[in-house]
């Protein structure tokens, strides 16, 4: 039997500047909502440190940038924050726990074949393990295996790869695990993977093999996928839809050719994520809303603590005008600079319009009307309207002129259904 920590997600280094009070944990150098993230990788290698289990295995998503296009990578302060709360692991463990991880669809430079997790490589020689996307497509080219072997322990590597849209890619992500990754029964079989959705992400082959354990990351929600393969879940929360979930790790005792036993482990966070309902018609008004907010920011009435304040998110659905919607959301703006100004414990504050239905008032629903009055001939319309302007510059004025005439020309060549769908 071998006795591992499964953790995932910790994303560190996961900042937030948008709708977000202007105050610093360490200034210019550390975010509180940064520190959060810190924190959960570091309660759960603390709490990894006590369990010493034969192998601590995170299932990608280490750092949180860079993601996507966004090239932009991890803190200084983070950095050295994993390295530290790495290198005490060690310590406390005594040298004898390995650790071993994947690239995620975080914290990796996807287009420029190299990842954030290398330099821990570097720092940790002998007892931190990784493989890149890198590593997979050069494995995948190769074909070659990727696997991490110890005496009792033969660990499959996938780090993300996101091959649902592309048939070939697919095809030869699908060959290479048949011919490499296939577990053997020589030794006790762990795979570790990013992703949660079949066919996208995951490939159907780690539901057919049958590994002692599959360590799935990728999803933040903690969950049993089936008896051997469990999502260890974020081990802080993220977005607002996990405001209500227990976030931990696992720990899971793999045996040959058994069910692994799985103990949840819980890990408690300080920071709110809240989230609140208001409801519009189309006969609320910018002060009927206005005192919704207050209402609901009454319980938040206390000094601002970094370390206690919340993330408070406001959904808004029902109907309104859109007009109306438009001077709401400029008394949201007011309300958030009055919320990060005064004495509120709140740490950001946003809100959600998606499921708001936005209609156009009677007089503008008349489309047609609107371009028999307004609009006779767009291009000399908006030409009239420049001429006006008295610009000195001709150039550009006629540029002007041209561009503002296709974008009325769009704007106004809307199909008559399209309108009417919106009544
Ligand atoms: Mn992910």
């Amino acid at each position: 039997m071998v006795k591992i920590v499964h953790l995932s997600d910790t994303h560190v280094s996961h900042r937030r500047f948008k709708n977000v009070k202007d105050s610093w944990k360490i200034n210019n150098r550390l975010t509180w909502i940064e520190e959060d993230y810190c924190k959960g990788f570091q309660k759960a290698m603390e709490q990894a440190a006590e369990i010493k289990p034969d192998y601590v295995v995170h299932s990608g998503d280490l750092f949180d940038v860079p993601v996507g296009r966004n090239l932009i990578g991890p803190t200084e302060y983070s950095r050295a924050f994993v390295i530290k709360v790495l290198r005490e692991f060690f310590e406390k463990t005594e040298n004898e726990v390995p650790f071993i991880t994947i690239d995620g669809n975080h914290g990796t430079y996807l287009t420029r074949n190299y990842s954030t997790l290398e330099f821990l490589k570097e720092a940790f020689p002998k007892m931190f393990f990784l493989a890149t996307n890198y590593h997979l497509k050069q494995a995948i080219f190769d074909d070659n295996p990727l696997i991490i072997e110890f005496d009792d322990v033969k660990f499959y590597l996938f780090p993300y790869l996101k091959f649902g849209n592309l048939q070939s890619l697919e095809d030869s992500y699908e060959n290479w695990v048949r011919n490499n990754q296939e577990p053997d029964n020589s030794k006790i079989s762990i795979a570790i993977a990013h992703g949660m959705t079949r066919g996208i992400d995951l490939l159907n082959l780690l539901f057919q093999y049958d590994y002692d354990y599959v360590a799935l990351g990728h999803d933040h929600k903690q969950q049993r996928i089936k008896k051997n393969m469990w999502q260890a879940g974020s081990t802080e929360k993220y977005t607002f839809t996990e405001r209500n979930q227990q976030k931990g790790f696992l720990e899971v005792d793999v045996q040959k050719g058994k069910d692994p036993i799985i103990v949840q482990k819980n890990i408690e966070s300080k920071r709110n994520m809240i989230q609140k309902n208001i409801k519009l018609t189309t006969d609320s008004s910018v002060i009927d809303l206005e005192s919704s907010v207050f209402e609901i920011l009454k319980e938040f009435e206390q000094p601002f603590i970094g370390e206690t304040a919340s993330r408070l998110k406001i959904t808004f659905e029902g109907t309104t005008l859109l007009n109306n919607w438009w001077r709401m959301e400029d008394k949201l703006d007011d309300i958030r600079s009055k919320i990060f100004s005064a004495k509120y414990n709140i740490l950001e504050f946003r809100w959600d319009a998606k499921d708001l239905v936005r209609t156009a008032p009677t007089s503008l629903k008349k489309g047609a009307k609107i371009k028999e009055y307004l609009i006779d001939d767009p291009v000399k319309d908006f030409e009239r309207y420049v001429r006006d302007l008295d610009m000195d510059n001709q150039k550009l004025a006629k540029v002007f002129i041209e561009k503002g005439a296709k974008i009325i020309e769009e704007v106004f060549s809307v199909p008559e259904h399209s309108t009417e769908s919106e009544d």
